[in-house]
């Protein structure tokens, strides 16, 4: 599909050609979604995420069988913890951190259980994981180096959660040069107002970070221009 589509979206129309486009779905991790995870220990209501698991399948499953581009990122760390910056290990002062067993093994490692990706979303092999030690997907990965070598100038970016990855992930592709559009049903935060906050500060002074859409609108440009 080598053509531009436009997408209504806020505040203006986002205009992409879906074979320079990736769709970029951050931190769909266990420990983050998951009853029992990491992030519902902590106190949070996983159900605000939870609401974004079948928005993303379905947008993933059209951008998959279009052919395009997919990149999946994780949060998380080495088994050695050498690439944890000590500030993030004691953040918040909680008695169970990252790199301590959590409920599904070492809470943000690599190759633990909660750390991978949920089930309803799993990357298929030839869709790069992007393993990320901080919030943005871009700093200390080759992110952008993959996204350059495959042409892709724009990205759709979903996930978890709105205001901390992938708020970081937009601001962070738009210094470099991505126009990024946000489906609103696809970022979920555990916070209601901050949901509502993230999504209004990418799309204010006329897009200043990038466009927020609903995933229907992208899904519907998708089909009328197969
Ligand atoms: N992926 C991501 O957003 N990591 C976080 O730590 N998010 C929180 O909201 N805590």
């Amino acid at each position: 599909m080598n053509r531009t589509l436009t997408v209504e979206a806020e505040p203006y129309v986002y205009e992409f050609n879906p074979a320079e486009t990736a769709l970029v779905i951050i931190d769909m991790q266990r420990d983050f979604l998951e009853p029992a995870g990491f992030g519902e220990m902590l106190g949070n209501d996983v159900s605000q995420l939870r609401r974004t698991i079948e928005p993303n399948r379905v947008l993933l499953k059209a951008w998959r069988d279009a052919g395009l581009t997919v990149i999946h990122t994780r949060e998380g760390h080495r088994p050695d913890l050498s690439d944890l910056p000590p500030a993030k290990k004691i953040r918040g002062g909680g008695t169970t951190t990252i790199g301590d067993t959590g409920p599904m093994g070492r809470i943000l490692v690599r190759g633990e259980a909660g750390h991978d990706i949920i089930p309803e979303l799993y990357p298929l092999p030839t869709e790069p994981i992007i393993d990320k030690p901080g919030k943005g997907a871009f700093f200390a990965t080759d992110l952008h180096a993959i996204l350059q070598h495959q042409g892709i100038k724009k990205l759709i970016v979903t996930g978890v959660t709105t205001e901390v990855c992938v708020n970081t992930t937009v601001r962070e592709a738009n210094d470099r040069g991505y126009d990024c559009l946000v489906p609103e049903d696809c970022v979920g935060s555990y916070f209601p107002e901050f949901q509502e906050a993230g999504l209004k500060m990418i799309k204010a002074q006329g897009g200043i970070f990038g466009w927020v859409t609903d995933s229907s609108k992208i899904l519907a440009v998708l089909k009328n221009g197969q």
